[in-house]
């Protein structure tokens, strides 16, 4: 999964990409290409090199110059103050993706209860080779929010690509996994490119003439509503191309007593990574918020097909953010996250109302997730 955000991460990018503007054009192999929506507008001068050293050796570390919130990403800062002020109080779950969550959200995906990961990955070795025959060989392979890439080598081994494309706003993640990669697949040209995927993204030169097969796995696409969701669906579109195929990985609506432990495992470690965004804000943003006064709630809202995530406040609390001062009275949420889940109809739907035909689709044996096979095709006239 994408660090989407992590204000450190960003600090370091921000301070090496200072030294080398690159020409997006002048691809070597394993340089990244950054651009979208350039990462917080910190000034390098600001960022003290030993800071970003102690902070990549322990992120935990309560270095105090990382609890101030001038130092802090703009983005986070605004989302928080906005989210506890807003009713209901909402915080972006992009924001879950520190270097603590980010590693939380590696255990979850471990977890007996936690069947999406492993389901996926079953399903896209048990059919690499229907995959294969329906994607066609040489493609390049373009993997949105490609993250610690932990998907991406069953994909590359049963494709036959000519490229490999990540993209990803975490430059740190793209470094050590296109490392990796390069290990595995040596004959293969990787193309990193460091940019928010929410956005059409340029893709590399290097890939112009090459069909493309775009990868979207994880069932990332369940963190957004059917809006943006189509909005993302329709960027990827646009980046890709006409002609351009897209094997993207949808969690399935099943049973709220299979959902509800996924998102409520019994060791605690999804409750940990939910916490885990209060710490993040008194790390950050300055905060005073008494976390142990809060608890993990996932509940599955079936009118709107989701699983949410909220923290409920036990006791009436109080604190302050960044200088601000907010209240919660007991028993109120501050709601954290959306994970929508789709029948296989409304995923397919979903796609063709982004201009995406589905063209293959498998699943595992209980029907626990989808994967799902989509060309680019013009929206079809009606008949
Ligand atoms: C990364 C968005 C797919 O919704 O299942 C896991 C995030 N949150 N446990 C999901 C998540 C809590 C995950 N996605």
């Amino acid at each position: 999964m994408a660090a989407v955000g992590d204000a450190r991460t960003r600090r370091v990018a921000v301070r090496e990409g200072a030294a080398t503007e690159r020409d997006v054009n002048a691809v070597t192999r394993a340089d990244i290409i950054r651009h979208g929506e350039t990462p917080a507008p910190i000034d390098p001068a600001l960022v003290d090199p030993a800071l970003v050293d102690a902070t990549l050796a322990d992120p935990m570390l309560p270095d105090p110059k990382l609890a101030d919130p001038a130092l802090a990403d703009p983005a986070f800062r605004a989302d928080v103050l906005a989210g506890l002020s807003g009713r209901p109080r909402a915080i972006p779950a992009r924001w879950f993706y520190d270097r603590r969550g980010s590693e939380l959200f590696e255990d979850i995906t471990r977890l007996p209860e936690y069947y999406l990961t492993r389901t996926e990955r079953s399903i896209l070795s048990a059919h690499a080779a229907d995959i294969a025959s329906l994607t066609g060989p040489g493609r390049a392979v373009v993997e949105f929010g490609s993250g610690s890439s932990a998907k991406t080598p069953l994909v590359l081994s049963a494709v036959a690509p000519s490229a490999y494309v990540p993209i990803d706003i975490s430059g740190q993640f793209l470094r050590d996994s296109v490392a990796e990669l390069e290990r595995q697949f040596p004959n293969l040209p990787i193309h990193p490119i460091e940019g928010d995927f929410m956005h059409r993204l340029a893709l590399p030169s290097a890939i112009e003439s090459k069909p493309r097969l775009g990868f979207f796995p994880g069932s990332t696409i369940g963190n957004m509503n059917a809006p943006a969701a189509v909005d993302l669906l329709r960027a990827m579109w646009e980046t890709l191309g006409a002609g351009s195929k897209l094997l993207i990985g949808i969690d399935r609506i099943k049973p709220a007593s299979v959902l509800i432990p996924a998102y409520d495992d019994a060791q605690g470690v999804t409750a940990e990574f939910n916490l885990n965004l209060l710490h993040r804000i008194n790390r950050e943003l300055g905060g005073t918020i008494p976390v142990s006064a809060f608890r993990h709630v996932a509940r599955w809202n079936d009118t709107e097909a989701r699983i949410e995530m909220h923290l409920e406040a036990t006791r009436d609390v109080s604190f302050s953010v960044d200088g601000r001062s907010f209240a919660i009275s007991k028993g109120k949420t501050i709601h954290t996250e959306n994970s929508y889940k789709y029948g296989p109809r409304d995923a397919r739907l979903l796609l063709r109302s982004a201009g995406w035909t589905p063209i293959g689709e498998w699943t595992d044996r209980e029907g626990l997730f989808g994967l799902i096979l989509a060309e680019a095709r013009a929206v079809p006239a009606a008949p």
